[in-house]
């Protein structure tokens, strides 16, 4: 099936924190395409990703990078779908600057930031599955029926002191 989300990364390094967003992604059925796409080490890939990606028909971008994380903005630059943004934990600041480099778009082109690290790629790909689930209804009840494990395993174990 053709891909309708595609999770792109600064760095190969990124993965460990990106496949969650991935996994997420294949646990609710959603094609997706992963690729490592820098914003300064390739541009010119980037650019042409993010300008073609919506007549290849994607219909969101989950896009994570670390330290100067220029990636989700600069995609965002180049396409009209939504960029949902991951700031990867960088070593140096723990992804505090990458959080802020996601985060602070100036008006005019918006990316939807996530958490810093696995909490951010995880609910990234979440909020992916609510978008295309607006037109994908399968999509829509299989993350419902998601929502719905995750209340009852936690009503399930009401008490925090049971193995
Ligand atoms: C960013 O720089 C990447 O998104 C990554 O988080 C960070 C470090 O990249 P590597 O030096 O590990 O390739 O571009």
């Amino acid at each position: 099936m053709r891909p309708l989300v595609g999770v792109i990364m600064g760095s190969k390094s990124d993965w460990e924190t990106l496949r969650h967003a991935a996994e997420t992604l294949e646990a609710l059925g959603i094609p997706h395409e992963v690729r490592v796409i820098s914003a300064h080490r390739t541009p010119d890939l980037m650019a042409e990703y993010a300008k073609t990606a919506k007549e290849r028909g994607l219909l969101v971008i989950i896009a994570g990078a670390g330290g100067a994380a220029h990636l989700p903005g600069m995609t965002a630059a180049h396409t009209p779908l939504p960029v949902l943004g991951v700031p990867v934990e960088s070593q140096a600041l723990k992804g505090l600057d990458s959080l802020l480099s996601i985060v602070q778009m100036p008006a005019g082109v918006p990316v939807g930031t996530l958490a810093i690290g696995k909490a951010g790629a995880v609910n990234a790909a979440l909020l992916a599955a609510s978008i295309v689930g607006l037109s994908h209804p399968e999509v829509m009840e299989r993350l419902v029926a998601y929502r719905k494990a995750q209340t009852e395993a936690v009503l399930a174990h009401p008490d925090p002191r049971e193995e």
